[in-house]
């Protein structure tokens, strides 16, 4: 079964198409059960090998802002590509997360469009949620207001989906070459971090790979992302995923994609801009993928 890229799937309608791809590729494909969300929706990634030990790996997770529609796309498409090439499973073990905020996708899907944050209610406040990239145990920043879009929780990892993705990315550390966040929107490729300006150790290297990357999306219909320090391109932020795979030292690269955006406000693309989006990104990350684990 192939995901759909002329409308945006539900939240069911993708679980079920990763149990379903596993299924159908038992010598490739393993469930990555990562546990529940607030609300008990499964929090299902998937692992596309070729069975070798000891190889590295990368990881991707789309939609940890619930809203960001365009994402989960995008790692469907990573998922079909490594199932149909055996050089892309040797280059590494491939860990993807389609939705990484369940509850407030489907929130986004059933009652408010633009929702972002996750779905658990505030204890003295009518205000629900959090937004779980303020959620992650580096940095996180205590202070915030529950109804504000950022408020980072009640404390780092407060949100189970944020404790589930920490988990796998600290318990990995060993093999984890690349940390990915697809989001939207902005046409970005940022690394880290996010709380400083200041340059990280391997920030050439870093860069060099992003903007090859950015040279891969280019070349497939002259969308050109802009490479960025996540701090100087965009604002300052704790508690980020991304910081996190990369500050604990799990993740030697790890990146936020910012997708391109579209309908009034930039979070709403029409469904016909999927295919176009999944084209132009997946040769980038490829592209990152390589360079990730070649140098
Ligand atoms: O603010 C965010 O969480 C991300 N932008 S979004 O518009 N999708 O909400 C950017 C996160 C970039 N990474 C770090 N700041 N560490
Ligand atoms: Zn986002």
């Amino acid at each position: 079964r192939v995901a759909a890229y002329d409308r945006f799937m539900e939240f069911e309608e993708i679980n079920a198409h990763v149990l379903e791809t596993v299924a159908a590729n038992p010598d490739i494909a393993s469930l990555v059960d990562l546990g529940l969300s607030t609300e008990g929706r499964e929090l299902l990634g998937i692992k596309l090998s070729n069975g070798a030990a000891g190889q590295k790996s990368v990881w991707f997770d789309c939609a940890i802002h619930a809203r960001e529609w365009i994402a989960p796309p995008v790692c469907l498409r990573i998922i079909d590509e490594v199932l149909a090439d055996p050089a892309l499973r040797d280059l590494a073990d491939w860990y993807i997360l389609p939705v990484a905020n369940p509850d407030g996708y489907s929130y986004s899907h059933t009652d408010e469009r633009f929702w972002r944050k996750t779905r658990r209610p505030n204890e003295g406040s009518s205000c629900v949620g959090t937004d779980p990239n303020r959620n992650f145990d580096f940095l996180w920043d205590g202070v915030g207001d529950f109804c504000s879009e950022v408020y980072p929780g009640s404390s780092a990892f407060s949100e189970p989906e944020c404790g589930a993705i920490g988990n796998f990315v600290s318990s990995n550390a060993d093999s984890l070459v690349l940390y990915v966040a697809v989001h939207s929107y902005g046409e970005l490729i940022l690394y880290p971090f996010g709380h400083t300006v200041e340059p990280v150790p391997n920030v050439d290297d870093l860069i060099a790979a992003g903007t090859a990357s950015a040279d891969a999306i280019e070349a497939v219909g002259g969308t050109r992302y802009s490479v960025e320090n996540s701090a100087a391109g965009l604002y300052f932020t704790f508690g980020a995923s991304d910081d996190y795979a990369y500050g604990i030292g799990a993740a030697l690269y790890s990146y936020t994609y910012e997708l391109s955006g579209g309908g009034s406000g930039g979070f709403n693309p029409p469904a016909s801009a999927i295919q176009t989006v999944v084209d132009e990104v997946w040769p980038g990350l490829k592209t990152l993928v390589e360079y990730s684990l070649a140098n």
